[in-house]
């Protein structure tokens, strides 16, 4: 094979249940990372919120009452293993996980880390869905905007892995915004964890395309900008919520070539050639020479829909 190609993993979670133990998790995610250095993965995805269970789906008076679902530092004492095993293999990763700042911020955050240990970067969620209050009426809950801060800090590239990396996180995937702004600054793989509810309390009658939108945003947001899209799930019954698996690797042209068969733990793999992202990036994709930006204006300056 030629150009620069990465052998790409994701490493998609089955449900972690309320009281597994940090300690357990890491294990689960050791045993996919061992899976993956057998198979010569260079980086492999994990996905959001991949340390426990999915918490905003409760309500506490409290906002701190979930605070032990947070990490203070990363690694931490127990994440530490999953840090080394990683060194060890060479393997560089993604890793999602709820944030805890020193100035008592909590954010959505993931986690990139180079093949050698060090950190890349850390990316914090920046379109966070759900509700506030709590809402009885619901099934279950979906938190997130009580527990998590919407980031202000955008979605950045890093040169990184032989080529641009860039993050997103579950929801942000359903934004065209996300990949047009990592778009722009030539952006050749994103990594995208998610836990997706089958289950949208607010209009059910979307249920059942779930799977469809999943792929459809990513795959869209893969071509529109000639880059790799790495979408990798929390999938299967978690607490009584059944969530969306389907992790899935998609190339530069919006063509899916790995996709996870099953609601578990499972490992995917593809060898994703970042040159091939130039297909789409000088021709039909040329910024520089098609966007047309004057035009464009509302798209940065105005929030919701103001109708003619
Ligand atoms: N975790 C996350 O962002 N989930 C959302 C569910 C939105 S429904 C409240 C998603 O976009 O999949």
């Amino acid at each position: 094979m030629t150009g620069r190609v990465l052998r790409v993993g994701a490493g998609q979670l089955g449900p972690i249940a309320r009281d597994e133990p940090r300690h357990d998790v890491v294990a689960r995610l050791i045993a996919l990372l061992e899976q993956a250095g057998d198979r010569g993965v260079e980086l492999l995805a994990f996905p959001e919120l991949a340390l426990t269970t999915f918490f905003p789906r409760w309500f506490t008076d409290d906002v701190s009452g979930h605070d032990h679902y947070f990490e203070r530092s990363m690694p931490s004492e127990e994440t530490k293993p999953l840090f080394d095993a990683a060194t060890t293999l060479g393997i560089g990763f993604s890793l999602g996980f709820a944030e805890l700042t020193e100035d008592g911020d909590r954010y959505n955050s993931t986690i990139l880390v180079d093949g050698d240990g060090s950190t890349v970067a850390t990316f914090r969620k920046v379109h966070i869905p759900g509700h506030q209050d709590d809402e009885p009426w619901r099934p279950f809950q979906h938190l997130e905007r009580r527990y998590f801060l919407e980031s202000d800090d955008g979605f950045g590239v890093w040169r990184c892995f032989g080529g641009l990396v860039g993050m997103a996180t579950c929801n942000d995937r359903r934004w065209p915004e996300t990949y047009r702004e990592m778009g722009l600054q030539g952006v050749e793989l994103i990594l995208i964890g998610y836990n997706t509810p089958i289950h949208y309390a607010p209009d059910p009658g979307q249920n059942s395309l779930q799977g469809f939108h999943n792929h459809l945003c990513m795959q869209a947001g893969a071509y529109q900008n000639g880059t790799w899209v790495v979408g990798v799930a929390k999938g299967g019954t978690e607490e009584g919520v059944e969530s969306l698996a389907q992790s899935a690797i998609i190339a530069p042209s919006g063509q899916i070539v790995a996709q996870a068969l099953t609601t578990g733990d499972e490992l995917i793999v593809a060898d994703c050639d970042l040159d091939s992202c130039r297909r789409y990036k000088e021709t039909l994709f040329d910024f520089a020479r098609y966007r047309r930006p004057e035009v464009y204006q509302r798209i940065a300056g105005q929030k919701g829909v103001i109708e003619p």
